[in-house]
This record gives structure tokens, C-alpha cells and sequence, in this order.
């Protein structure tokens, strides 16, 4: 890959880090929820998770031993602001410095995450994203962040796929809060886009000049699954993407959207000015991609299901399942939907540079008794999606770099502990770490990666 292409691993504060009484931090939206009987796979919560908490040096290491050029990772919001308001909290501000100084001494740029997903359980009893004063709440946290690691972090990324935290979170109510309110989930993916507006905006006037203002959003790739699903393919556009990427970019919300979900809401909730607000010029657009989708239009009687679903105002939409190979999450192997993915981005938003934020797979790692982790077919599906970049640079996209999801095993949202996406193997019963044979690949294919930058100067 070119220089300055950023290779890299991403994790997440409440899938990482346990330690949820330590250190002056209060609880977020997933402890309640963690903690609600029958919301997590197994009764499964986040209060030790792999223990990153105290095993960050530890962690630390194996991500330079990776050589990795980069470390994506959230910032727990009620660790370093409990009860998401309020100065900042001396000690939460002091893990994540030593953590921040410990990368860079490596050589690993810090992007970091401002919000993946763990709101301060006060702010939701106040109304949580739904209400507007979060997304203030969130920019006056993220400022303050700012202003203590701005001088270090390499890429600021305000939200992390607020798709699901409003869908997920309030339509569908698999995921915290766990509401199933389709008008609260559009007023909170409103909230949610205003605050990644006034969180960039607080942000720039506080980091370092050089620092990349970002956000990660999980973009949907949608396949007619029958001949003349157009329709089903553009509201699965409009609900899954545009409600993001238009007022992100400038563009405002799209009207086609307004109208699929004007039975739901009027949309009151959109002042004058938020669109403009919302539209912070961002330096690179953060992609997380997993798996394609396929969309038809709803038999009748599919129709009448009231499963809440994240696809609001979508009544008409149905997903059925995508074919084998299959991921232990269900979700179809298919590097060619990552391309088209790129691809459609970059015709759509010519210019705008773009970084694969997340791609990875959950498969059933065991340790051998050797204590090898035999995962070749992780290892597939990494080749194939990092083929896939390249094939989409060589179209000329501008990726500016790939992050595996995941550096280490971790709580998989409401699949618990049951779903393992990590490179390097987690055992929870002792927080042993056993690199996985991925990791090795990973370390290779970037070790050869930088040996042929050196040598020839050129792509590999
Ligand atoms: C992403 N869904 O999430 C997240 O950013 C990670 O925290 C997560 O571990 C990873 O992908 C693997 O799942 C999603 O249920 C989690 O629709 C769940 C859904 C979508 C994305």
C-alpha cells in the first residue's frame, strides 16, 4: 500500500475493558442493560470482559509486536465524564493518557473513538439520544476530551455506527437502551447525527492542526433479491445510509426518507440550522463492512409480523437470508461487497477519502492443545476483504487504511462471550491472550507490505 496507508486493529471500551466500578466510573447504558435478565446471550456482561482495563500494557505489546501502523479504540464516555457531565474525571482521563503515550512510544498512531456506544446511564434517564440535550451533553465531551489528548491522537471519530445505536437501540431493542419506539429511534439517529456535528466542531477548535476529524458509520450494501427490487434497495439505502451520509455530507436529509417514515414522524425534532450544523467537514469517512444484504418487497403475510424490527417506516421491506459461506454470526462471506461498497462511495462523494474501519469474522476458535488457534478461516476472509481494498485502490478510491475488527476477543453486544472476532484468542476464565494464526498472517502480510514500500518504493 502507499505511505501513510494505516494498517491497524480496532476494539472497543465496553468490549474490552471490565473494570466498570474502577476508577470513578459510573454506569452506562450497557451495565443496565447487560444486567437486564435475558437481554445478553447467557446472561453475559461487560464487567470483566477481557480486562483490558489492567492488561493494557500487556495488550499494548502484542499490538506492536503486530506492527500495527495504527490502534482504533473508544473512549468510555462515564469513565472519564461520570454521569456524562461535569468536569472531566482525573483518573478516567489518566488511563486513557498512559494507554495514548504507551502507542506512540511503539509507533502506533491513536484513532480514537468518542462514542461507541456506552452512554452514561443518567443522560438516558434523561432522555437519552432521543432527547436533544445529548447530542450537547456529547459535544461538550467531546471537547473536553480534545483538549486533554488532542495533542497526541492521530484521527478523532466522533460516533461509531449510529445506525445501530438508534435502531438497534430504539426500534429493535436487541442492543441499550433497549426500547422499541420507532419515532424515539429517528429523533435519536437525529440527535446522534447533531452531535457528531457539534462534536467536530468542538473538537477542531481544541486538537492539533494535523489531526484527522472522522466518523465510522456501518453503510449498508443492499442486493435486489428479485428482479425489480429497486424500491426495497433504495429505502434500505435511505434508512440504512442516506439518513447519515446526507446530512454528514451536506446534502441535508433526503426527501425520499422523510417521506417512507412521515406515518412515523413529522420530524419536528429538525431545527432550523441542524443541517448546516451537522455538516462538519470531516478529513476521512470511516467504513465498517461485514456482510451484503438482500431486500425484496413483503409478501402480505410477512407483512403483518410485528417482531419490532431496526427497519422502521420499512413495513414493506423484507431481508431474507443470504447464502453460505457463512460467519458464526450468520452473516455470508463476500469481499465483492466491500468493493462495491468502496466503489459506490467514491462515485457518490468523489474526493472524499475513506477508511475501512472495521472488517472482520466470528468464528469457533478453540486453543489446541499444542496452544495453537487454528483459524484458516479467518484468515480467508481477512485475504479477501484486504483483496478487495486493493482491488478498489486500484480503481482509484482513496482508502487510507484497513483496521480488523478485532484486536482480541471480546463481548460480542448481545451475543456475550459466544461470538470470538479476535486475531489473538481470549480465554475469560484466566484473561490469558494466545495469538491466533491470523495474527501471524496479519503480522506478515504487513511486515512483507512495508518491506516492499522500502525496497520498491511502490504498492505490493
Ligand atoms: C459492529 N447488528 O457492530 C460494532 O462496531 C462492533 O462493536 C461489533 O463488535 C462488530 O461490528 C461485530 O458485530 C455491529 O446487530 C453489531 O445489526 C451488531 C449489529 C451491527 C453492527
Amino acid at each position: 500500500m502507499r505511505p501513510g496507508f494505516l494498517w491497524g486493529a480496532a476494539t472497543a471500551a465496553y468490549q474490552i475493558e471490565g473494570a466498570v466500578a474502577e476508577g470513578g466510573r459510573s454506569p452506562s447504558i450497557w451495565d443496565t442493560f447487560s444486567h437486564t435478565p435475558g437481554m445478553v446471550r447467557d446472561g453475559d456482561t461487560g464487567d470483566v470482559a477481557t480486562d483490558h482495563y489492567h492488561r493494557w500494557r500487556e495488550d499494548v505489546d502484542t499490538i506492536a509486536e503486530l506492527g500495527l501502523d495504527a490502534y482504533r479504540f473508544s473512549v468510555s464516555w462515564p469513565r472519564v465524564q461520570p454521569g456524562g457531565k461535569g468536569p472531566l474525571n482525573a483518573e478516567g482521563v489518566a488511563f486513557y493518557d498512559r494507554l495514548v503515550d504507551a502507542l506512540l512510544e511503539r509507533g502506533v498512531a491513536p484513532v480514537v473513538t468518542l462514542y461507541h456506544w456506552d452512554l452514561p446511564q443518567e443522560l438516558e434517564d434523561a432522555g437519552g439520544w432521543p432527547v436533544r440535550d445529548t447530542a450537547e451533553r456529547f459535544a461538550e465531551y467531546a471537547g473536553a476530551v480534545g483538549e486533554v489528548l488532542g495533542d497526541r491522537v492521530h484521527t478523532w471519530t466522533t460516533l461509531n455506527e449510529p445506525w445501530v445505536s438508534a435502531f438497534v437501540g430504539h426500534a429493535e431493542g436487541r442492543h441499550a437502551p433497549g426500547r422499541t419506539d420507532p419515532a424515539a429511534a429517528l429523533a435519536a439517529a437525529h440527535h446522534l447525527n447533531l452531535g457528531h456535528g457539534l462534536a467536530g466542531r468542538a473538537l477542531r477548535a481544541v486538537v492539533a492542526d494535523t489531526a484527522q476529524l472522522s466518523v465510522t458509520l456501518n453503510l449498508h450494501v443492499g442486493r435486489g433479491a428479485e428482479a425489480g427490487a429497486f424500491d426495497a434497495v433504495r429505502r434500505l439505502d435511505a434508512l440504512g445510509n442516506r439518513i447519515f451520509l446526507g446530512p454528514m455530507l451536506g446534502d441535508g436529509y433526503p426527501a425520499d426518507l422523510r417521506q417512507d417514515t412521515s406515518g412515523i414522524t413529522d420530524w419536528s425534532f429538525v431545527r432550523d440550522g441542524d443541517e448546516q450544523a451537522i455538516a462538519v467537514p470531516i478529513d476521512v469517512l470511516g467504513v465498517n463492512y461485514y456482510t451484503y444484504m438482500l431486500v425484496r418487497s413483503r409478501t402480505a403475510e410477512a407483512a403483518t409480523d410485528d417482531t419490532p424490527s431496526p427497519w422502521v417506516g420499512c413495513a414493506d421491506l423484507e431481508i431474507p437470508a443470504t447464502p453460505p459461506p457463512h460467519t458464526e454470526m450468520g452473516w455470508t462471506v463476500d469481499p465483492s461487497g466491500m468493493e462495491e461498497l468502496l466503489l459506490g462511495l467514491h462515485a457518490d462523494h468523489p474526493g472524499l477519502p475513506l477508511m475501512i474501519t472495521e472488517n472482520g469474522a466470528a468464528f469457533a476458535d478453540t486453543v489446541d492443545a499444542d496452544g495453537r488457534v487454528r483459524d484458516a478461516d479467518r484468515i480467508a476472509y481477512l485475504e479477501g476483504h484486504v483483496g478487495a481494498v486493493r482491488r478498489a485502490i486500484d480503481a482509484g478510491v482513496d482508502v487510507r487504511g484497513y483496521f480488523v475488527w478485532s484486536l482480541l476477543d471480546n463481548f460480542e453486544w448481545a451475543h456475550g462471550y459466544s461470538k470470538r472476532f479476535g486475531i489473538v484468542h481470549v480465554d475469560y476464565a484466566t484473561g490469558r491472550r494466545t495469538w491466533k494464526d491470523s495474527a501471524r498472517w496479519y503480522r506478515d502480510l504487513l511486515r512483507n507490505d512495508r518491506r516492499g514500500r522500502m525496497t520498491h518504493g511502490q504498492d505490493l
